[in-house]
């Protein structure tokens, strides 16, 4: 490619706007940049900081002869591309992430030492990563699974990684139990499906011979692992960890994230529906609404309790499949988290970033729950081989924002240039070599009763109470969603003595639920219970377990689509799509092309969604805007029989017009409380604040 030279900006221009051409400006001459027309670009050169003057042609012995293997600048650039992906994250691996801040507004100088949990107002930057588990780092946004919650909080006094998930129990009490966990939900290792499910035999097999995973399992079975958007789970720290004061005095404390715009899940079939319409629909969400300045945020809240309290605890608090109910200790806010800024690289920071609960600041330390003691160690040891060596601390993403310098040295990728002589502790040439500090990090000075042994505590032997206290807690149609997901998961299962040992598990906990579960899956009779070292015991309702009435009534943060054609009437669109916007919805567009159509007022209407590619899955409600002519021609569409139907299906509102309901006529939509008229917005936009749930026996047999 020819490159000219040009001895002035001026001339550049010119030349470029002329030709069209890159024109090449020298380097050295104080601006290293590229003139195009339309745009100024760096020069692309190797990694070793040379110009390229040609990025289409390799080098050849003739214009048809073979490649030279001198040409460096192929072989480098290939040998990149070979190398770029590193491993994934062995679970967690598809994740999406944000930047932004946390603020306190309540003091725990109480009860902690730790700045960031004692300087009042003080923005302390994060990176928060939002996951699913078993699914590869290519696999859907949507799949019934846990969702991890890490946040990296880059504190004065270095970092504090909150590694949590949005359900506060875990599966499983050891960490010796993990690899079996997950090996057991990943894709099963002969065949290689199915990808991000658990809902195949190796996952149930292994489940119903560990009853512990009870009370996880029902929680992974209702609405809380599907959804709606990232923007609206809960995130949970989960184990129990210690804040010690100046004085070393220890308070236990669970953590807690509260999503400002509430709970809310997708229906089942529009989960299912959503990973086809946009395997992406979670990540977009998280993108799009930090793009547009609506920024995602959560309240944090503790738990607050000594070991005197947890001596009292009908249960032990150091197992990770126990909640502390908030009648028992009430949650206290005492800051938010606001996301308000997009990665620039995906690869360079959600990839790169590294979590791992044991980096706490002074003034927080780890309890003695066996989950949480395994996990110290895991994280560091997975990152050294997922990034490739010891200095992953160095990249921009995971290094803390205060000072940080020790002894450590080399290791593959340094990226430092550590000056002096001394590397080394105690040492005595060099002035500003780093030395220990008497504020620094102290551990609890915990005891135990020293005696070794691969021991489980009595205390962490009921199974079944907290499973039981989660299925009674919930509201009706929660219940059902759950009984049918298990039925649906256990339809999956092919083998018949693994599924019955679900039933006769779900017999400890609630004998309706194993009945609906043996019901749905057509068993003749109920197998018998499966053995347990304690029964469950009726606890009180822990209301707060429900994603039903948790959600927020508004429409703030949801996304409102409008079915349109030639014809639709302008006026209405218009004021639907005010009133929506001025109660804080998004508003999109979907009409059978992209050109949209002319509205009633003449004027051409463009479209955000093209129907056949933008069903109602995507959005919390619709409305249906159609002439009489436009409404016939879609009675025999499809798409847009689907958008109706499904919108109703998945108990969302409907607002239409006279056309409109022809379209909802043919889709076989029934009327109720949330099908309104299209001129009415106020009753479309209250409907929509919510989900149908009276609608649920109208469009579903749950089981
Ligand atoms: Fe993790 N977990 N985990 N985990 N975990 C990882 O670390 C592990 C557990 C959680 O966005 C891995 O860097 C063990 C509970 C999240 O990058 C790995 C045990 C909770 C993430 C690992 C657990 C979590 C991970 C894989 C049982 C909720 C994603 C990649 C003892 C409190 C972080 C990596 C991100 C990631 C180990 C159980 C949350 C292998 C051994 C309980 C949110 O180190």
């Amino acid at each position: 490619m020819a490159a000219s030279k040009p001895s002035s900006k001026r001339s550049a221009s010119k030349k470029t706007a002329k030709a069209a051409t890159p024109v090449r400006r020298q380097r050295g001459d104080g601006d290293e940049l590229h003139q195009f027309a339309g745009g100024t670009h760096p020069t692309l050169t190797t990694n070793q900081g040379l110009e390229v003057a040609d990025n289409q042609n390799s080098l050849r012995d003739g214009p048809r002869g073979p490649t030279l293997l001198e040409d460096f600048i192929l072989r480098e650039k290939i040998t990149h591309f070979d190398h770029e992906r590193i491993p994934e994250r062995i679970v967690h691996a598809r994740g999406s992430a944000a930047h932004g801040y946390f603020q306190l507004t309540r003091s725990l100088a109480k009860y902690s030492r730790a700045k960031v949990l004692t300087e009042v107002g003080v923005k302390t930057p994060l990176f928060t990563r939002f996951s699913t588990v078993a699914g590869g780092a290519g696999s859907v946004d949507t799949p019934r699974d846990v969702r991890g919650f890490a946040v990296k909080f880059y504190t004065k006094e270095g970092n504090w990684d909150l590694v949590g998930n949005n359900i506060p129990v875990f599966f499983i009490q050891d960490a010796i139990k993990f690899p079996d966990l997950i090996h057991a939900v990943k894709m099963e290792p002969d065949r290689a499906f199915p990808q991000a499910a658990s809902a195949h035999d190796t996952f149930w097999d292994f489940i119903s011979l560990m009853p512990e995973s009870m009370h996880m399992v029902m929680w992974a079975m209702s609405d809380r692992a599907i959804p709606r958007s990232l923007r609206m789970i809960e995130g949970f720290g989960i184990h129990s960890f210690r804040l010690l004061d100046a004085d070393g005095a220890s308070t236990f404390v669970k953590f807690h994230w509260r999503p400002k715009l509430g709970l809310q899940s997708t229906i089942w079939d529009e989960a299912v529906k959503l990973q086809g319409a946009d395997n992406d629909f979670q990540r977009r969400d998280l993108f799009e609404s930090i793009q547009r300045g609506d920024f995602p945020e959560w309240e944090l809240a503790v738990q607050l309790f000594t070991e005197e309290d947890a001596e009292n605890f009908p249960f032990d608090h150091l197992d990770p499949t126990k909640i502390i109910p908030e009648a028992l200790v009430p949650l206290q806010v005492i800051g938010r988290m606001v996301l308000d800024r997009w990665p620039d690289n995906f690869f360079a920071e959600t990839e790169q970033v590294a979590f791992c609960p044991a980096n706490v600041p002074p003034g927080i330390d780890f309890s003695n729950d066996p989950l949480l003691q395994g996990r110290l160690f895991s994280y560091l040891d997975t990152q050294l081989i997922r990034l490739g060596g010891p200095n992953f601390n160095q990249l921009p993403v995971n290094a803390p924002k205060c000072p940080f310098a020790n002894h450590q040295r080399d290791g593959h990728m340094q990226m430092q240039v550590p000056k002096g002589r001394v590397a080394y502790d105690p040492s005595s040439l060099q002035e500003d070599s780093p030395r220990e500090t008497p504020t620094g990090f102290r551990s609890h000075a915990g005891s135990d009763d020293g005696r070794k042994g691969r021991t489980r505590a009595a205390s962490f032997a009921d199974h079944y109470s907290q499973a039981r206290m989660f299925f009674r807690s919930l509201e009706k149609p929660e219940q059902a969603h759950l009984a049918s997901a298990i039925v649906f998961e256990l339809s999956k299962v092919e083998t018949p003595h693994v599924r019955e040992r679900v039933v006769g598990q779900l017999r400890n906990i609630d004998a309706s639920l194993a009945q609906r579960v043996a019901d749905g899956l057509g068993m003749d009779t109920l197998p018998a219970p499966a053995p347990t070292a304690l029964p469950a015991q009726d606890l009180p309702k822990a209301p707060e377990v429900r994603v039903i009435g948790r959600g927020k009534d508004t429409v703030q943060g949801r996304c409102v689509g409008i079915l349109f054609d030639h014809g639709s009437d302008a006026g209405v669109i218009a004021s639907l799509r005010k009133a929506a916007r001025k109660a804080g919805a998004e508003v999109k567009l979907v009409a059978p092309t992209l050109g949209g159509g002319v509205l009633s007022d003449g004027k051409l209407q463009a479209a955000d969604g093209q129907l056949a590619g933008t069903p109602s899955v995507l959005f919390d409600a619709i409305a249906v805007v159609l002439s009489a002519d436009a409404a016939r021609l879609m009675t025999k569409e499809s798409a847009a029989v689907d958008f109706v139907s499904n919108a109703w299906a998945h108990l969302k509102a409907i607002a239409r017009d006279e056309g409109g309901a022809t379209l909802l006529k043919a889709a076989r939509v029934g009327s109720d409380a949330g099908v309104v008229d299209a001129a009415d917005s106020k009753r479309f936009l209250a409907a929509a604040a919510t989900r149908q749930w009276a609608r649920e026996p109208k469009v579903r047999q749950l089981a």
